[in-house]
């Protein structure tokens, strides 16, 4: 498997803290502990570029990658690895500012292309994603849905789970975002991201 050429960059929680908007820039998001930093590792094929943590809720700063490429170009692009939410033991005040960072990034970063939103493939629709989903649509920022860990689960099940997702979509969506079935533990989905990077890239006109 190609590993892709990626360095860290900056990691911070305001905008002077965070590395230039100069590139096409892809951020992933989802509850803390969904797997953000290792479908980060797996995409990029390298194994320690985000810290992978069995202690959730322990990042609190967006953290900037240059990656050089995806699987068939070498156009250069970013990746924002941002904190996870719904983390239990947050108090209130960690959460209103993860809250202002989050949208202010969201809604600020110029370069951003596309958000990736992780959702764990073995759980049911839960609230919190389900409000991201509502935030991100009502405010116009094109996203992607990436259900993680269907290493964990037999393939009808994460089918069931993925349709269950889709049908609660539908509820307030006419139009589904688009969709990746992925696995860190076994790459599985990483040639779709990564086209889906390669394919907006080309787009870019910096
Ligand atoms: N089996 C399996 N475990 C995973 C997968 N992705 C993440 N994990 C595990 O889930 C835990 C949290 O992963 P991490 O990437 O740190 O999540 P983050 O908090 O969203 O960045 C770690 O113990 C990972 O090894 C996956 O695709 N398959
Ligand atoms: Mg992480």
């Amino acid at each position: 498997m190609k590993a892709l050429l990626a360095e860290h960059l900056t990691s911070g929680r305001t905008e002077k803290d965070w590395a230039k908007a100069s590139l096409p820039e892809y951020a992933f998001i989802g509850r803390s502990n969904v797997g953000k930093s290792s479908l980060i590792n797996m995409l990029c094929h390298i194994n320690k570029l985000a810290r992978v943590s069995n202690t959730p809720g322990r990042t609190r700063n967006v953290e900037h990658f240059k990656v050089e490429g995806t699987l068939t170009k070498n156009a250069p692009w970013m990746l924002a690895d941002l904190p996870g939410y719904g983390f239990a033991k947050a108090s209130k005040v960690e959460r209103a500012a993860w809250e202002i960072m989050i949208r202010t990034y969201l809604k600020e970063r110029e370069t951003l292309q596309n958000v990736f939103l992780l959702i764990d493939s073995r759980l049911e629709p839960q609230q919190n994603d389900l409000d991201m989903v509502q935030w991100l649509g009502e405010n116009g920022i094109p996203f992607c849905i990436v259900f993680t860990k269907t290493d964990k689960l037999k393939a009808p099940k994460v089918d069931s789970n993925v349709a269950l997702f889709k049908r609660k979509l539908k509820e307030t969506w006419d139009e589904l975002p688009t969709m990746f079935i992925t696995s860190s533990e076994t790459s599985k989905g990483r040639d779709e991201v990564l086209g889906f990077i390669e394919k907006v890239n080309a787009q870019w006109k910096g």
